[in-house]
């Protein structure tokens, strides 16, 4: 009998184990699967769940919110490896516990939330993996699930907007990060992880005037960059603000801006001193701390949240897990503002 070196399972192609000569389809009976195909999923694809959730595929696909990874860094101008990151992040989640006490909340009991593996990626091709993404993403939403993205490199925010303002009309996104992310390009590159948001803009992905960048700090280029970065719709809660007001004020001042409109919010891990998460792509010191991020996210309860990412997280840099289980938290954070949420 001659038969393919390969099988596909649930669209991910195995190469069968050599010399093997026994069945070779479901309907002759069942078949030895060996490891996943290196040059269809990235081998830096599928790892454990996060917080050790069930997977999709284990609750019949009937989840309210999803967990994705998307491991793809092709868009990092500095340290690259955040292609690691939706791994270390779930691998840092392991800890996670149902009850939210300060919230009074168990997240995972309000509604159904599964982790849905990784996004395929094409480590060559941010073009491709941006369409991917989108397509993926505007699948989950259209049966009615929330996605929560574990990055990757924040490129992977923008086409995480478009799926989302494609269902939801223009986004107020609430961005975490100690940079902007509104420069036009890289080395004339236009889709890199410090440009997302203007293209976001330009594409019309954002409610008017209701965007907010929180946490940013460190030098920039020129003056220029904080007037074109007003010209496209948002507004800036630096990282030196926090210690002049408390997180429950700053999380007052968010909830002001975007009022109820339908809230995205995208954490680059690096808006984190380096002491608080010493792994992300691009560090700068003087950030803020993890509680900090953690209580104003907490603060940001009744906002009408439709998604959002934690991106950034490059363990080859990180120490004791301290940047991937700072990332697992704020994934909580922000699983319990979900199911909190206005909708
Ligand atoms: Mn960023």
């Amino acid at each position: 009998m001659s038969h393919s070196a390969t099988i596909v399972v649930k669209d991910v192609t195995y190469e069968r184990a050599e010399g093997y000569d026994g069945p070779v389809s479901e309907a002759e009976g069942v078949m030895p699967v060996g490891p996943a195909n290196g040059f269809e999923q990235p081998r830096f694809g599928n790892s454990s769940t996060f917080a050790r959730l069930p997977r999709i595929d284990e609750v019949n696909g009937e989840a309210s919110i999803v967990i994705m990874g998307v491991p793809f860094d092709s868009g990092v101008s500095y340290r690259p490896g955040a292609r690691f990151g939706p791994s270390a992040i779930r691998q840092g989640s392991k800890l996670l516990r149902p009850y939210h006490p300060t919230l009074d909340v168990e997240p995972f009991n309000v509604v159904q939330v599964a982790d849905v593996g990784d996004v395929i990626v094409n480590p060559f091709n941010i073009v491709e993996t941006l369409d991917s993404v989108e397509r993926v993403a505007g699948d989950h939403l259209s049966r009615q699930r929330r996605i929560i993205a574990l990055g990757g490199d924040h490129t992977i925010a923008l086409p995480l907007l478009r799926a989302v303002a494609r269902r939801h009309g223009p986004i107020a996104l609430v961005h975490f990060d100690s940079h902007l992310d509104t420069w036009d390009t890289y080395f004339g590159a236009p889709y890199t992880h410090g440009t997302p948001f203007r293209r976001a803009f330009e594409e019309g992905l954002l409610a008017v005037d209701s965007s907010i960048h929180v946490g940013a700090h460190g030098p920039l280029y020129a003056r220029s960059d904080l007037e074109e970065d007003q010209g496209f719709g948002f507004t800036l809660i630096g990282a030196d603000r926090f210690t002049d007001i408390g997180t429950a004020a700053i999380g007052a001042e968010i909830r002001k801006r975007v009022g109820d409109r339908p809230v995205y919010v995208s954490v680059d891990i690096d808006v984190l001193d380096p002491a608080y998460a010493p792994g992300p792509g691009t560090p700068e010191a003087g950030g803020i701390s993890s509680r900090q991020l953690l209580l104003v996210i907490r603060a940001l309860r009744g906002v009408n949240l439709v998604g959002g990412d934690v991106v950034e997280v490059a363990p080859a840099y990180d120490h004791a897990e301290i940047t991937a289980i700072a990332a697992a938290h704020v994934v909580y954070e922000l699983l319990a503002l979900l199911v909190t949420s206005s909708h």
